[in-house]
């Protein structure tokens, strides 16, 4: 190699932290925003016939679909052509398309892409008490299944309980399930409202455990009490990017990343293989850290998933049967 030169990986890594994607409309992306990742790789790992990505946004584009002025982040735009080519890139069929908070209640971008991708998208939406049941109708007939309850406080301002338990009550009779998204330390405090719930509920990325705890600890033990005494909590077993403290980033090849969320994902996956999902997040709002490559995010699951049964539940099965039972034969 001439001096000076760089590594192919190194370059192609420098060059996507250096080139920024844009923020359209009359938006200026939040300072220091990681933009989601040009050029992933081809996985590995073969995703099984049919996979689902069942975690994954749309960012505007904000000049024709405008971000919220609640919003607690401006991102760069993530059209749903982007998202549809990533899914293709990476071997999956079919997308959950949940509504990102920099988007509010406005679902229109997100039921935009639904409409788009010819049934192979499903969403989850954020809906406010005051939506009408024709509003309800017209999502579940562009695709929506679902709402999700977001108790981030860096993502949202507060919803009163009683409001989110009335929408839950009105969601449950479309067949809807509830998506919720929360930190470890809140669980003991949002315990009676989660588990009276009258839906499905699907927790966001295992309720985002501290994985420098013990994957033993109480932390994580009250999460699994969750999922065994609840029969109707699912979990989505993503997001390792943003869970993991100590392990390698899934960057420049790297076929071990995220090594210290693995006995976490694991321990839901085998204990719970009719109740997890799986996505990629993209286009990965938030992060501080590094922008993961996403076709070496894919060659993260068999560390979680490690026998072809487990995969095709997590991949395949599971989300069929939450998001497109018709289709589900038998
Ligand atoms: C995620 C995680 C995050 C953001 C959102 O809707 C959102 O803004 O979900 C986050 O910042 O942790 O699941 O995409």
């Amino acid at each position: 190699m001439s001096p000076g030169a760089v590594p192919a990986a190194q370059s192609r890594a420098n060059c996507d932290t250096s080139m920024t994607k844009p923020t359209t409309g009359d938006f200026t992306k939040t300072p220091g925003w990681l933009d989601w990742f040009t050029g992933p790789s081809t996985p590995t790992f073969k995703l099984p016939p049919g996979s689902v990505d069942a975690h994954c946004h749309v960012f505007g584009p904000g000049a024709e679909f405008p971000y919220a002025p609640e919003r607690k982040y401006t991102p760069c735009d993530a059209s749903k052509q982007q998202l549809f080519a990533l899914r293709d890139h990476l071997g999956f069929a079919r997308n959950v398309i949940v509504q990102a908070t920099c988007h509010g209640a406005d679902n229109r971008a997100m039921v935009d892409a639904c409409l788009a991708s010819g049934g192979m998208a499903r969403g989850v939406a954020t809906v406010k008490r005051l939506v009408t049941d024709d509003e309800l109708q017209a999502l579940h007939a562009a695709g929506v299944r679902g709402v999700r309850f977001n108790f981030v406080k860096r993502l949202v301002d507060f919803t009163p309980k009683d409001e989110l338990m009335e929408i839950a009550g009105r969601i449950a009779r479309l067949g809807w399930h509830v998506v919720i998204y929360f930190e470890a330390v809140d669980l003991p405090e949002l315990w009676d409202f989660f588990t009276a719930l009258p839906t499905t509920v699907v927790v966001d990325h295992m309720g985002r455990p501290d994985v420098s705890l013990p994957v033993d600890g109480p932390q994580f033990a009250l999460f699994e009490r969750f999922m065994r005494e609840h029969t109707n909590v699912w979990s989505k077993v993503s997001c390792p990017e943003r869970l993991s403290v100590t392990g390698p980033k899934a960057l420049d090849g790297q076929q071990h990343a995220y090594t210290d969320v693995i006995p976490f994902a694991r321990r839901i996956v085998e204990q719970f293989p009719d109740r997890v999902l799986w996505g990629t997040d993209w286009p990965h709002p938030n992060l501080k850290d590094h922008m993961p490559d996403d076709g070496l995010l894919v060659d993260f699951i068999p560390h979680i998933a490690p026998t072809a049964e487990l995969q095709q539940k997590l991949l395949v099965d599971n989300p069929m049967r939450l998001y497109w039972p018709e289709d589900v034969k038998g």
